[in-house]
This record gives structure tokens, C-alpha cells and sequence, in this order.
């Protein structure tokens, strides 16, 4: 079987290849890249598991393959759970239009929590995955990883809020871990071998 991975993000299809071969899932996944006509969506559902499933509806209806498609962001306790749905685009809503669009994000969100002391200072990532079959079955999956924001970047690695955040029984950021140790703790990990699982049930 071949699934289609619905996102332009390189990085990920390889991600997720691995993930499906270790469930023992005999799938090829192909980003979008084979498929250069399809529609762009806008996220404009309110919660992750809905940008999910609009993706890959409309990425299965587009190549009539199963379609798998994630959203996630970074929720923080003290900002009740923004900025959430949009992690990505949290600097724009208040003007900035500056080139480093993830650097910009991260620090808005520093900004914010500069009076919050540690103790205050939880957060969790959140990535829910979506999978849409050409029969018109749909399922959706979360990942949840808890942690704390730290008030100085630190790492190279990854992407985002990554640089900031220290994740639960760790004293390193996600951005100081490599992919393979981000993956087995990750959100976008958990909620990827959730739908792994799934994907044997189904296919
Ligand atoms: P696609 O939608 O094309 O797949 P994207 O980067 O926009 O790419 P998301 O919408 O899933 O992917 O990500 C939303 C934002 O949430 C992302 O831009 C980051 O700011 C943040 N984010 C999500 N997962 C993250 C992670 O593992 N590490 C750091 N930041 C993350």
C-alpha cells in the first residue's frame, strides 16, 4: 500500500516511514511533493485533531489513496493553552511580519511569561494525526508530551518552540536531543505509533 503523507515538511515522510516499518506495516508514504497539484488547506479549525482530518480529506479525495495528515503546537498552562492551534503563526497575530518566523514565535512567548516564576511555567506539545481511507473512514490520534518553558534558548536542533522546552524527567531542551531521543518521548512520536497501530487494524 502507498500512503500519502500530507505535508510539503521533507523531514517528516522519512519520520514516518520508520515509524510505520517498526509496526511492522508494509506502507510506502510519499509526502507532497509526488503530487505538486494538491490543494493547499488552511487551517482554520479551532483544535488540532480538526486541522488534522481537513488535510487529509482533502489530500485522500485529491490522490484517492489513504491520507495521513498531523497538526500540532505548543500549549502553555500560563497563557491558557495558547498559542495552541497557532504555535505557528503566534507572532504574526500581533503584527510582526519578521523573516525568522519560529525564532520570532519563541520569543513572543518568552516575552509573555518574562514575571512567570518556574513553578508556573508548564507547557505540553501536542500533536494529533489523522488518517482518511478512500472508503471514507476516518480516524484521529493525540500525543501529548508535558514539560516546562525555560527563559533562555538553548540547543540547536529541531525546530520551533524546541530551543525552550524541557520536557518532563529531562534536564535538556528538545532542541539539545537528537531526532531518534525527540521521536521516542515526542508528541508527533506518540501520536505516529498510535496511528501506526491503527493503520494495521484498518488496511
Ligand atoms: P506542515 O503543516 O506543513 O506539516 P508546520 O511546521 O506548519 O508544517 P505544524 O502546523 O504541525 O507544522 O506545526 C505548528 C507549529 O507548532 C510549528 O510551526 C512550531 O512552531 C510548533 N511545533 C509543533 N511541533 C513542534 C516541535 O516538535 N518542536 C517545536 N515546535 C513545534
Amino acid at each position: 500500500t502507498t500512503i500519502v503523507l500530507a505535508t510539503r515538511n521533507a523531514k517528516k515522510v522519512p519520520e514516518m516511514q520508520a515509524i510505520l516499518s517498526e509496526a511492522g506495516l508494509d506502507a510506502e508514504v510519499v509526502g507532497l511533493d509526488a503530487y505538486p497539484d494538491a490543494p493547499e488547506v488552511p487551517e482554520t479549525e479551532p483544535t488540532f485533531a480538526g486541522n488534522a482530518l481537513l488535510k487529509a480529506r482533502a489530500i485522500a479525495k485529491h490522490t484517492g489513496l489513504p491520507a495521513v495528515a498531523d497538526d500540532s503546537g505548543l500549549r502553555v498552562d500560563e497563557l491558557n493553552g495558547m498559542p495552541g492551534v497557532l504555535s505557528a503563526r503566534w507572532s504574526g497575530r500581533f503584527g510582526d511580519q519578521s523573516g525568522d518566523k519560529d525564532l520570532a514565535n519563541l520569543e513572543l512567548v518568552l516575552d509573555q511569561l518574562a514575571d512567570t516564576p518556574h513553578e508556573r511555567r508548564g507547557a505540553e506539545f501536542v500533536a494529533a494525526a489523522a488518517i482518511v481511507l478512500p472508503s471514507g473512514t476516518e480516524e484521529v490520534v493525540e500525543g501529548v508530551m508535558r514539560g516546562h518553558l525555560i527563559d533562555k534558548p538553548r540547543g540547536g536542533s529541531g525546530f520551533g518552540y524546541d530551543p525552550i522546552f524541557v520536557p518532563e524527567n529531562e534536564h535538556r531542551t528538545t532542541a539539545e536531543m537528537s531526532a531518534e531521543e525527540k521521536n521516542a518521548i515526542s508528541h508527533r512520536g506518540i501520536a505516529f505509533r498510535r496511528l501506526a497501530a491503527r493503520l494495521h487494524e484498518l488496511l
